[in-house]
């Protein structure tokens, strides 16, 4: 007789599964992902903003920032002017028959005049001692090579003795200032291009400009300037 063989062992029981419930996601789908690709082109500006940073400023901030001090500039002359009912008198101002071109070097003494710190010793002109200057920052040392000056972007003491005060552009240019000293209510437009537009009179008794990154003025396709 044949050996009956064993019976089969009982068929596999599966484990236990628990049953996870499924929550909802309040959120729109994808919104993780969307979130992810956010962070991530953050990231990307952050990093590229750092590479900016490195004492390369982008050139259409410098121009803006040239811009807005040689209004600054303009708007002070205009506001020692409201205050004393005349305009500075700068180095180079001649007879008062003819208007004067000017600028914010230190030997030209305007900003010091601006600034209400003239020496004792020479009639003063801002006779309070007002400080028409207060929206100009001190400039800042540049550490990028080959700029014209050491110093660049607001006010600089020259001479901490006498107090004589210069103002440069982005790049380190000295402003170039044209005052209606013949009291004509204009000045001459020194823009070439605005001339060849027939653009020959600007109707201010001060206008400001600088040469811009070049650094040449002639060229004024990059040069700031308070109007227009
Ligand atoms: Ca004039
Ligand atoms: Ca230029």
């Amino acid at each position: 007789m044949e050996e009956i063989p064993p019976a089969p062992p009982p068929p596999h029981t599966p484990a236990f599964q628990p049953v996870v419930p499924v929550v909802e996601n309040d959120n729109e789908p994808g919104y993780w992902n969307w979130t992810r690709i956010g962070f991530a082109v953050l990231l990307i500006v952050i990093l590229w903003a750092g590479t900016q940073s490195d004492g390369r400023i982008p050139p259409g901030v410098r121009q803006k920032e040239a811009r807005v001090m040689a209004v600054a500039i303009r708007d002070s002359v205009e506001q020692f002017l409201a205050d004393y009912g005349r305009l500075p008198v700068p180095e180079k101002a001649g007879n008062r028959e003819e208007d004067t071109d000017s600028d914010t070097s230190s030997i030209e003494g305007l900003a010091t005049i601006l600034i209400g710190t003239e020496s004792d010793t020479t009639p003063r002109q801002n006779l309070q001692g007002v400080d028409y200057l207060e929206g100009i920052k001190p400039a800042k040392l540049s550490e990028k090579a080959g700029m014209p000056h050491a110093w660049s972007n607001g006010l600089i003491i020259d001479d901490k003795g006498i107090n004589w005060y210069s103002i440069v552009d982005s790049w380190g240019n000295i402003f170039r200032v044209r005052l209606d000293t013949d009291g004509g209510g204009f000045v001459e437009n020194p823009d070439l291009n605005g001339v060849a537009d027939g653009l020959t009179k600007v109707k201010q008794r001060v206008i400001v400009w600088s040469p811009g990154e070049d650094g040449k003025e002639e060229t004024w396709t990059d040069n700031p300037k308070s109007w227009d």
